[in-house]
């Protein structure tokens, strides 16, 4: 293994065997969901499952973890379907084209409603992954939290994490910093 597989694997690991964790990743589609999925899965298959009316991929990179993604955005017919992954949340990863100014303010709306929504349970915490931070014009991860108004998520732990998704870097920081929330997060529900 690689050094940075190594690192991702420990990360991965941390959230611990005995007590699987249930993560939902979401955010507008374009962001870099699918891409972070594919750096996370180790050796694990991506499983789709398209019959639900929206494309819902899975994987479980080891025993502890399980990340499970969709689009968000456009769809009000289905979002009752969504109820299922949330009410079994232990922590929300929330991804951003940190380069999409245009789109910011769509994708703020939609994390609202997601924290807002009364099947995500109420102190699950947050990690937002400013993804694309490769791109020249990505906004950086302080201008991100005053445009997405992060500190009005007073209720839950978050945390940004910069990240270019196709390169990995920032991946591992990420999962490490949402697997010790994650911990925390269960820890006080016990
Ligand atoms: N430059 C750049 N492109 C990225 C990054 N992450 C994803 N992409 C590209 O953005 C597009 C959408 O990514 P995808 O993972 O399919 O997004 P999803 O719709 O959220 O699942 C693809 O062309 C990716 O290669 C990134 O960090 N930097
Ligand atoms: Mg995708």
């Amino acid at each position: 293994m690689g050094l940075w597989l190594t690192k991702l694997y420990d990360a991965l690991s941390s959230f611990g065997e005995e007590d699987p964790s249930k993560i939902v990743m979401l955010g507008l589609d374009n962001a870099g969901k699918t891409t972070i999925l594919y750096k996370l899965k180790l050796n694990e298959v991506v499983s789709s499952i398209p019959t639900l009316g929206f494309n819902v991929e899975t994987v479980t990179p080891c025993k502890g973890v399980t990340f499970t993604v969709w689009d968000v955005g456009g769809q009000d017919r289905i979002r009752q379907l969504w109820r299922h992954y949330y009410s079994e949340a232990e922590g929300l990863m929330f991804v951003l084209d940190s380069s999409d100014r245009q789109r910011m303010s769509e994708a703020k709306e939609e994390l609202f409603g997601i924290v807002n929504s009364p099947d995500m349970p109420a102190s699950c915490p947050v990690v937002v992954i400013a993804n694309k931070m490769d791109m020249p014009n990505a906004m950086k991860p302080s201008e991100i939290i005053d445009a997405m108004d992060l500190r009005s998520l007073r209720s839950r732990k978050w945390h940004i994490q910069s990240c270019c998704a196709p390169t990995g870097e920032g991946v591992y920081e990420a999962v490490t910093e949402l697997g010790r929330l994650v911990k925390d997060y269960k820890n006080r529900q016990r």
